[in-house]
Formats: structure tokens, C-alpha cells, sequence
């Protein structure tokens, strides 16, 4: 296996190395005029830390991190790494209900938020630290391969939220897996329009520019024009999105500005080969699909040099192994291992059960089959889950929420095909009493983040169950 996949290594231990190599190279830069060089980088960085420091955190606790992509939460989040912190990235949609529920679950010493009203039980601070005390000296870089980085929370079929702790050897492999497949050099530059609390923008875009000591434009949201604007003026190479960009893209006059790419990758859902072919023929850009997990960082790849087949998510990336487990039904569930992977969840002896098998496997709950010549197609999942628009929706958690309502007698979710989000979310309600879709929609608006939420209502007179009570979603027609 390649040396710097099996090595281990910190996140902070090959950025600093990649800085060193050329301190004079903008690393960061925003369509305002802001440039931040990697010398600025590592200097800006290291005064954070030193307010982390003088705060009075202490390297291995944890701090949430919930806001728009910016240079300055860049720094504060690069600046925890090195100080030794983890980081707990939260959706900037979720509900003050949704964050307090995660503050509980993680116990973060301090919360970095856009706006510090979302959180009441801990000290918050701006993405500029500017609450923070004046900066003291502190010791910086001194974590070790194994201890964790990350800790990313899933909403899970059942329970409480589980929390995936990524290693900073799991986050380094992952990112030289797509450094290597996708031959990203330093000369490289990415318009990083992602959120930076998922795996895609973070462990992807922006872990993957600083391991390679490249650049990022950072985009506070994605717009098709401003994409375009930014290719074209920044001379940018490289582009990553979800399919529901996309989609976007195509459906505006901006697609062709995707011509001047080296590069454009999709992910975090299925790409349909039809906008695929969409994309092709309006920037003649082969949109490159791959495959990866909040768990697992990135698994699998379309070819960058070949054939970069519609429908399909390639290849296992350097270092990952990957294998098809049968299951009832005839169908099979990809089974992967490597140094990207985690060994475990957080507490959660439950969810370790059933998501690794015996041999340690980590189980993705997603169906796969191999084309005749070796390229990997997802036909489908084991888990419960919708993605609407490359966000997780998990149908128990919704289900609760329309339960609780006191007008509601049981309901169930499913998703709908949507062109634009993948999927949508639709609640099949039986009433308990007067109730109307408004109602619902506030209840649900108190307690979930809109991605969340239903868009569509159906009223019905029973939820079809199996024998043991389980919601059978495959009978819920949209
Ligand atoms: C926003 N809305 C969504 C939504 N995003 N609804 C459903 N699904 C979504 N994903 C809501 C808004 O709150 C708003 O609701 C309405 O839809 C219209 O919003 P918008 O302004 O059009 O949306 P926008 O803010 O432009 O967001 C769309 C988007 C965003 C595609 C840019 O969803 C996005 O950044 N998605 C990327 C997700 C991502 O990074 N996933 C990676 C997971 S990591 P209302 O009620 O206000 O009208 C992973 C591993 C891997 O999966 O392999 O990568
Ligand atoms: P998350 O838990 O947010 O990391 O989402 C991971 C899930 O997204 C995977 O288990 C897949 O179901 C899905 N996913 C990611 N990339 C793709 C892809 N290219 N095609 C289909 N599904 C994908």
C-alpha cells in the first residue's frame, strides 16, 4: 500500500509540511479580493490556537462548529486541529432543538457559530474568535496519527445520534486517496462551494487542498452564477458538487463555464446519467462520480484517466478494500476496510454490532453489484434513508416528530424521486383527530431542519406494518 495511506500521519503534521514547501502560495482566497497565503496560514492558525489556549480548553476537548464556509472559520477549525482540539461539525440548518440535542450528546467545551443565539448552554464564540481572550503561546502539532480529529454525528435509524470519530489517520488517508486518484497538484485550484460541516466540503475540498498544498476559492453558498464567475476569473481546475448542483447548473445559462475545469466530481448521492449526459453535452465536462461515507471518508471512484461510466462510482480509491456480502433477497451489500475507515462508534457497543461484521468490516448499508469489467454500481440500500439534495433525512427521526403531534394517530415517511433533490420527503399521516397539513408543517418547523421536513402530504387510514411492527416503506407509494 502506498506509504502515506498506511503511515498514518496528522492532518496538521502534512498541511504544515505543505505550507513549509512554499510559504508564498495562496491557499485561501474569496471572490471579494481576500487571499491568504500558506505562510499567512500557518501564522494566522497558530494565533487561534494561542485564544483556544488562553480560553482554557485543553487539546482533546471538543468544540462545535456550525457556520457558512468563510476563511476565518477556515482558520478557527485548522487552528483547533493544531491546537489538538476536536471538532464536532453541526448543519447550520438544524433547529436550536437539533443543536441543544447534539450539545448534550457531545459535551463541546465551546460552540463557533455565525450566530452565537442558536446555542445557550456553552460559551460560543464567531468563526473570528473575537470573544475569545488575547492569544497566548501554546504548543501546537502534537497529535498523534490515532487520536481523533473529527467527530461527525448521524441521526441513525434508532436512538440516539451516533457519533463517528474520524482519526486524523482516517481523514489523512481519505485525503491522499483522492489526492493520488485524482493526480491534484499544488498548482490546483478549487472552487469549494460545499458546507463545511459534511464530508464532502470538509474532509474532501478542503482536506484534500491542504494535504496537497493547493489552493481554495471559498464560497459562502452555492449559485450557479457565482460558480461561473469564479471559474472563469480565477482560472480555477477543479469543482466538486452533489448532483443537485448539477442539476442547477445545467438548468441555468452558467453550465458552459464548466469547460475550463480540469476536473468536476460528483457525490453524497446518485448522479442519473441522464443529467451526466446533461452536463456533457453544455461544458463537454465529464463529470468524474464517486462514492463515500460520513464513516469511511472516500471509497470508491470513476476513473480519472478512462472511461468515466454514467451510473456507476468506479473503482475502490488507494488503500480501501471492498467487498460484495450477500444478503436475503439475492441482493448484495458493499463491505469495505482501510485506513480511511473508523474502528467504532462512539459508546455505542449497539450500532458497532451491527455496523461491522465479525472479520471487522464496516457494513455501508449500501446495495452494489459489479459490472462485468470491475466498476461499482449502487442499486440501492439496506438502510433507511432518504438524501434530498446530498442531506441525510432518516425516516425514524421524522416519524417521531409527526408522532409526538398530538392530532397524529401514526405516520410514516418515504421518499419521492425529485429531479432536483434525488429524493423528497413525503409523510403518509393517519389523523387522530382535525388536523391539517399547515399544523403539521409548523409542528414540524419547530423541531426540524427544512431539508427535514416534508414537502408533501398524504393522508391515509393505516401505516402498513410487518408482523413485528416494523414500517413496511416499500408499500408507502408516493
Ligand atoms: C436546502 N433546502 C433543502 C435542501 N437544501 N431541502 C431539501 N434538501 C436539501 N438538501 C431547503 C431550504 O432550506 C429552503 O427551504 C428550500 O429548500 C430552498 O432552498 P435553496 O435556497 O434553493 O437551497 P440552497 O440553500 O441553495 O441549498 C441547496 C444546496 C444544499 C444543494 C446548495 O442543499 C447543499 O449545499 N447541499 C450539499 C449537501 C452536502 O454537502 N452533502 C455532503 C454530505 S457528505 P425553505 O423552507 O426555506 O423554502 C456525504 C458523504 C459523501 O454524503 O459521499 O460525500
Ligand atoms: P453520509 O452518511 O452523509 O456520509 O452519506 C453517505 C451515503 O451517501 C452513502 O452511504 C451512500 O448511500 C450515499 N452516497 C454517497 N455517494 C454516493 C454516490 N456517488 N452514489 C450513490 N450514493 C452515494
Amino acid at each position: 500500500m502506498n506509504r502515506e495511506l498506511a503511515s498514518g500521519g496528522t492532518l496538521p503534521g502534512a498541511w504544515t509540511a505543505a505550507w513549509a514547501r512554499d510559504p508564498g502560495r495562496p491557499t485561501l482566497s474569496t471572490m471579494d479580493g481576500a487571499t491568504v497565503t500558506a505562510a499567512e496560514l500557518a501564522e494566522r492558525t497558530a494565533t487561534a490556537a494561542g485564544r483556544y489556549a488562553a480560553a482554557g480548553l485543553a487539546p482533546g476537548d471538543r468544540v462545535l462548529m456550525s457556520a457558512a464556509p468563510s476563511v476565518d472559520l477556515v482558520i478557527a477549525y485548522v487552528a483547533a486541529l493544531r491546537y489538538g482540539l476536536v471538532v464536532v461539525p453541526v448543519n447550520t440548518a438544524y433547529t436550536p432543538a437539533e443543536v441543544a440535542n447534539l450539545v448534550g450528546e457531545a459535551a463541546p467545551r465551546l460552540a463557533v457559530l455565525d450566530d452565537p443565539a442558536r446555542v445557550s448552554a456553552i460559551p460560543c464564540a464567531t468563526p473570528d474568535l473575537a470573544q475569545l481572550p488575547a492569544p497566548v503561546t501554546t504548543q501546537l502539532d502534537t497529535r498523534r496519527p490515532n487520536d481523533v480529529a473529527l467527530v461527525i454525528y448521524t441521526s441513525g435509524t434508532t436512538g440516539r445520534p451516533k457519533g463517528a470519530p474520524l482519526t486524523h489517520a482516517n481523514l489523512l488517508a481519505g485525503a491522499h486517496a483522492v489526492r493520488i486518484a485524482w493526480h491534484w497538484t499544488a498548482e490546483d485550484r478549487l472552487v469549494l462551494s460545499l458546507p463545511l460541516f459534511h464530508m464532502h466540503g470538509l474532509g474532501v475540498g478542503l482536506h484534500g487542498t491542504l494535504t496537497t498544498g493547493a489552493s481554495a476559492l471559498i464560497l459562502p453558498r452555492f449559485e450557479p452564477a457565482v460558480v461561473a464567475q469564479a471559474i472563469r476569473e480565477r482560472q480555477a481546475t477543479l469543482f466538486f458538487g452533489v448532483p443537485t448542483m448539477y442539476h442547477r447548473l445545467a438548468g441555468s445559462p452558467h453550465l458552459d463555464a464548466l469547460r475550463g475545469l480540469r476536473l468536476a466530481v460528483s457525490g453524497s448521492a446518485p448522479l442519473p446519467a441522464d443529467l451526466h449526459a446533461a452536463v456533457a453535452d453544455g461544458s463537454g465536462q465529464r463529470v468524474l462520480e464517486r462514492y463515500g461515507m460520513t464513516e469511511t471518508v472516500m471509497l470508491t471512484s470513476n476513473p480519472y484517466e478512462g472511461e468515466r461510466r454514467p451510473g456507476t462510482v468506479g473503482f475502490p480509491l488507494p488503500g480501501v478494500s471492498l467487498r460484495l456480502a450477500p444478503r436475503e433477497g439475492g441482493v448484495t451489500e458493499i463491505e469495505v476496510t482501510g485506513p480511511n475507515v473508523i474502528k467504532g462508534y462512539l459508546d455505542r457497543p449497539d450500532a458497532d454490532a451491527a455496523a461491522f461484521t465479525g472479520d471487522g468490516w464496516f457494513r455501508t448499508g449500501d446495495l452494489g453489484v459489479r459490472d462485468g469489467d470491475g466498476y461499482l454500481r449502487i442499486t440501492g440500500r439496506a438502510k433507511e434513508l432518504i438524501i434530498s439534495g446530498g442531506y441525510n433525512v432518516y425516516p425514524r427521526e421524522v416519524e417521531e416528530v409527526l408522532r409526538a403531534h398530538p392530532a397524529v394517530a401514526d405516520a410514516a415517511v418515504a421518499g419521492a424521486p425529485s429531479p432536483e433533490w434525488g429524493e423528497t420527503v413525503v409523510a403518509f399521516v393517519v389523523p387522530a383527530g382535525d388536523l391539517d397539513a399547515d399544523d403539521l408543517a409548523r409542528w414540524c418547523a419547530q423541531r426540524l431542519a427544512p431539508y427535514k421536513r416534508p414537502r408533501e402530504w398524504r393522508w391515509i387510514d393505516a401505516v402498513p406494518r410487518s408482523a413485528m411492527g416494523k414500517v413496511l416503506r416499500h408499500e408507502l407509494t408516493p
